[in-house]
């Protein structure tokens, strides 16, 4: 069953940070609504796609006015009455029209809202779950994802309070999602209450982890190591850690500057501090652990230490195909954060996927740090079966959304296709990055 683009419809709402977003309502001719939705990143690499806003005063600059007039009089026109089927063919359209890399002329948020809803009308008139519809497109075996949850939220996300932006925990022994769930969730309260206990519980982060107030970026981990222990977990067992360093943030002058703890390290020096974290805690994953614009410094990191963990790139690859095919080439990083908007269309992501996977790296499929209730993400990671999924922390209801569809899905697929069952540990991601 097809059919054809009749109406698009696009509105602004309101993100998680309360800031505009876009929405798009893709209307078919046989009266199917498709949905889609931007989020918004904040910290971004430079190679993004841009976000269209309409600058100024007026809420703070971030008004999208100008992306939805881009919607109504440059992109709906182009696509009415054209066929549902083809939402690659579509996508790559978009990406000509708009005639650049950084998707300058439409915006990046107007395009993964377009794409997006293109994707949610397909699925909705073949009948199909989404992540039914990800899985045909790339080929996959679905899989429920191994949840990277944040216990603490830095950097960019709690005004730069510790430098390190992201501590998460990961789960894969866990032998189902539900079961990751719930191991996260003990973690995530005990975590609330040492920091309670210390008087220095200040609230959440952007994405739901506790807003730090430790005297070091080091005792951040001291303590998340002390939460762990306090569920009567063994860290580096059943549960492990993982960060996401966001080193392009505080990379100036050709230094890594921790204003934390008023320390400019070069890049060096910069990698033995990570060494040493990586030696002393139960860390199997670690994101931009150098900054975009050190490739050198990303390429020695991963020569040393990509056998034995997994090394995302998240600024310094932006999902885009040809950043992981250099990297490939030059050997930096060994895993790709996937994020739609990063790059603009769901086909450009798709693509990206497709050669990293080729490469044999991981896949982690990324929410931004300003979400909307929306699910996709969510159904994108299973169907793609690329085994990991983050979304932030284990609080906020535009995250626990998105850890709920998978739980709803897991219902239907069975315990035995989550990313850590048994049947699973076997996959070549889980023994590169976890062992047995
Ligand atoms: C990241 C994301 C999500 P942002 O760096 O991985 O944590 O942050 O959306 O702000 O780029
Ligand atoms: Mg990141």
């Amino acid at each position: 069953m097809s059919g054809k683009i009749q109406n698009i419809n696009s509105r602004r709402i309101w993100d998680s940070r309360g800031h505009p977003t876009v929405e798009v309502d893709i209307v078919t001719s046989e009266g199917v609504i498709g949905r889609g939705r931007a989020p918004a990143g904040t910290s971004r690499g430079t190679r993004e796609a841009i976000e269209m806003r309409d600058g100024g005063k007026p809420l703070k600059g971030k008004d999208v006015s100008q992306a939805i007039r881009i919607i109504q009089t440059k992109i709906k026109p182009r696509l009415i009455g054209k066929w549902l089927d083809a939402t690659e063919a579509i996508d790559h359209f978009l990406v000509k029209e708009d005639g650049t890399s950084q998707k300058v002329n439409f915006g990046g948020n107007t395009l993964v809202a377009v794409s997006l809803a293109l994707h949610d009308a397909k699925a909705k008139t073949d009948g199909i779950p989404l992540w039914e519809l990800f899985a045909g497109i790339t080929n996959s075996t679905p899989i429920i994802p191994l949840p990277e949850i944040q216990i603490f939220g830095g950097g960019a996300h709690a005004s730069n309070r510790v430098d390190i932006q992201d501590f998460m925990v990961m789960v894969p022994k866990a032998t189902s999602f539900s079961e990751a769930l719930e191991v996260t969730s003990e973690i995530y309260h005990s975590a609330g209450s040492i920091l309670k206990q210390r008087g220095i519980l200040t609230g959440v982060a952007d994405e739901g982890g506790w807003w730090p107030c430790f005297s070091t970026n080091e005792e951040a981990l001291e303590t998340l190591v002390k939460a762990i222990e306090l569920t009567g977990e063994k860290p580096g067992d059943r549960v492990v850690i993982s960060l996401d360093i966001a080193a392009s943030e505080f990379y100036q002058n050709n230094q890594y500057s921790l204003d934390l703890e008023d320390k400019k390290y070069d890049t060096e020096q910069w990698i033995e501090i990570l060494k040493r974290w990586l030696t002393d805690y139960p860390i199997v994953s670690i994101e931009d652990p150098l900054a975009e614009n050190d490739p050198e410094g990303m390429i020695a990191f991963t020569k040393r230490y990509g056998d034995h963990y997994q090394i995302v790139g998240d600024d310094y690859l932006v999902s885009s195909k040809e950043l992981v095919k250099k990297s490939y080439r030059e050997g930096a990083c060994n895993s790709l954060l996937l994020k739609v908007n990063q790059i603009g269309t769901v086909t450009e992501a798709l693509a990206s996927f497709e050669v990293a996977r080729s490469y044999g790296w991981g896949t982690i499929v990324s929410a931004r740090s300003g979400e909307t209730e929306d699910t996709a993400i969510a159904h994108l990671a299973i169907g793609l079966g690329c085994g990991q999924l983050k979304v932030g922390s284990f609080s906020r209801s535009e995250r626990m959304a998105k850890w709920n569809e998978c739980l709803r899905i897991e219902e239907v697929f069975g315990e035995n296709n989550f990313a850590g069952s048994e049947p699973l540990r076997k996959t070549w991601w889980f023994n590169q990055y976890v062992g047995n």
